[in-house]
């Protein structure tokens, strides 16, 4: 057992790795700019139909009844919710396209879940919250702007397809928010902190944008 855990710890920060140095050298990057409108696959993607799984390699198993979603910082109303709290929330169906910045997309997803415009009419942001913070039950991170957050396709998701999200792509609870490559949209959510100033997470220290744009190949930044 410890050995298989050394192992994962080293195609970890193998992967780790090889895609901090895609960042450093631009890897990947086109030129190409595509507007959605026109193009429905943005710049140096392709279409995959299967659903790839990308993470650190630790997959945490987290009980629906041990599940919480903490809501602080910048916000007037802090909340603390537990898996119960969450599906009594108006629940709704989106459907989108993902993007990874290791070039799949996937067409065609169906969700259920709490549009994260809900979350934000409870917690009531300050006026000074311009950012939003994720953080996972396995340690990652990613930030993005409360607008790209509040936007009126993003929910936090608990099914596709019909089905609750597998413990391998980031259930019971993850982010999915399609405008941005897939690398904003945390699995294993547990809190989302509110603040004023942008603050990079996992991967935009290592070399990532911190917007991350498919459309404006915002890959590196
Ligand atoms: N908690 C957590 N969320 C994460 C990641 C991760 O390692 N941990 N990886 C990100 C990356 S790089 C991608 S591309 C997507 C992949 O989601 P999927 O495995 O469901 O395709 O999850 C994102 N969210
Ligand atoms: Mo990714």
């Amino acid at each position: 057992m410890a050995k298989d855990e050394g192992l994962t710890d080293r195609i970890k920060a193998k992967l780790v790795e090889t895609k901090q140095k895609w960042a450093s050298e631009g890897r990947l990057l086109t030129g190409a700019t595509a507007a959605p409108e026109v193009q429905r696959l943005p710049p140096g993607q392709r279409e995959v139909k299967n659903w790839p799984v990308l993470d650190l390699g630790i997959q945490p198993e987290i009980a629906s009844a041990q599940w919480k979603l903490e809501v602080d910082g910048l916000v007037e109303n802090p909340i603390a919710w537990s898996f119960a709290d969450f599906q009594a929330q108006p629940q709704v169906t989106m459907h989108s396209d993902i993007h990874c910045v290791t070039q799949w997309s996937r067409f065609d997803n169906t969700w259920q879940g709490v549009a994260t415009r809900r979350l934000v009419d409870i917690v009531k942001p300050r006026p000074e919250a311009r950012f939003i913070v994720q953080t996972s039950y396995d340690g990652y991170t990613t930030n993005v702007p409360l607008a790209d957050f509040a936007d009126d396709d993003v929910l936090l998701a608990h099914a596709w397809e019909g089905e609750p999200i597998s413990r391998e792509h980031g259930g019971p609870v993850r982010l999915i928010l399609p405008k941005l490559y897939l690398w904003k949209s945390a699995k294993w959510l547990t809190k989302i902190t509110f603040v004023a100033e942008d603050k990079p997470g996992f991967w935009e220290v290592r070399g990532y944008h911190m917007r991350g744009d498919p459309w404006k190949e915002e890959r590196y930044g």
